[in-house]
């Protein structure tokens, strides 16, 4: 009998115990074997949209027209989780694998707000995916001072940031160019442009990049439904993660500075070692503020986050 064959992919869509897996120029139904973990815990070892798996083909299509069973997944590169915040401990992963983050924020209609940019920024260099600032709506700028007042203190923090219109076409080809051949997400806040901005960079393209949580009886309920879809250039494009999915998870008050740029020349050296930057005497970061080397308005960004954050990971 022939050994089973076996080949390599990586997971775009899960629908309930089905994994659709790209394979090539193919999408093969897999099925998991029922006690398959990677992990511990069930909940993290299970497959996740982006993970790269070694499946086995199935010599017949059974019942339910699978025609692969899952046996490996390659470690993960990286991850975006959800918290379970406001529910219970612990976290769920959503995603793996992502290259790429398109953080959208319009300049105005709705107001630009740095602390949720900045919040982004953080979860993005958590999760060390790298991000790409969208500066969308830019056909509603006075001028080009306009633009680049609110553009420059991104780009020097050494991000690429993107000035784009959805309307105006302006920025679209290089965004298309960015989010060619690799995996990536798009999130901001409601209203910013998402839709509007995939409608311009592959007309027909109808995913729906979810803004807010659904709301049940129940409270706040958050939908873990997260799927790739493929762009005409290479590449594909992740249809979530709203602004809550795209929360803080596995940071704590000490690894805070690390994720911002801005920091990082100063935090070594701090007087104490385990300086959080805040109440702190001979602090670097906070002698840098006051030399006008980091700005108030990243400073306040991290402040604010930094109250949010346990002192310890559990
Ligand atoms: N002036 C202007 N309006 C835009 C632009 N992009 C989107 N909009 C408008 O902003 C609103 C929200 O856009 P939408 O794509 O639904 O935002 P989403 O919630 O982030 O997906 C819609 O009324 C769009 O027509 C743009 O570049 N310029
Ligand atoms: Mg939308
Ligand atoms: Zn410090």
């Amino acid at each position: 009998m022939a050994p089973p064959q076996t080949s390599g992919g990586f997971i775009i869509r899960i629908m309930g115990a089905e994994y659709f897996v790209v394979d090539g120029d193919k999408e093969v139904r897999c099925s998991v074997r029922g006690n398959f973990r990677i992990g511990k815990s069930s909940e993290e070892g299970m497959p996740v949209v982006g993970d790269n798996v070694t499946y086995r083909r199935e010599s017949h299509v059974d019942s339910r027209g699978l025609t692969g069973m899952i046996v490996s997944i390659e470690p993960r590169r990286s991850i975006f989780a959800r918290a379970y915040a406001w529910e219970k401990k612990g976290h769920k992963v959503l995603g793996a694998n992502l290259d790429r983050v398109f953080l959208v924020h319009s300049m105005k209609q709705p107001k630009f707000t740095p602390r949720l940019l900045d919040r982004m920024l953080v979860a993005a260099e958590c999760y060390r995916i790298e991000p790409v600032i969208c500066v969308n709506k830019i056909d509603l700028a006075r001028d080009d001072v306009e633009i680049e007042n609110m553009i420059l203190p991104y780009r020097n923090l050494g991000y690429e940031t993107v000035p784009c219109s959805a309307i105006s076409g302006d920025g679209i080809d290089r965004l298309r160019t960015l989010m060619s051949g690799v995996r990536s997400i798009m999130a901001g806040p409601s209203g910013a442009g998402k839709t509007s901005l995939l409608q311009a960079l592959q007309p027909g393209l109808d995913i729906r990049i979810s803004d807010v949580s659904r709301k049940t009886g129940k409270g706040r309920h958050t939908t873990t439904h997260f799927e790739f879809h493929p762009l005409q250039g290479g590449g594909y494009i992740g249809d979530t993660p709203g602004i809550r999915e795209f929360g803080i998870w596995g940071l704590s008050k000490q690894g805070l500075g690390g994720c911002f740029r801005d920091f990082e020349p100063f935090i070594g050296t701090c007087r104490f070692a385990t300086c959080t930057h805040s109440h702190e005497p001979e602090c670097a970061v906070k002698e840098a503020v006051s030399q006008g080397k980091i700005t108030d308005e990243r400073y306040e960004s991290y402040l604010k986050i930094l109250s949010e954050l346990p002192d310890m990971l559990d």
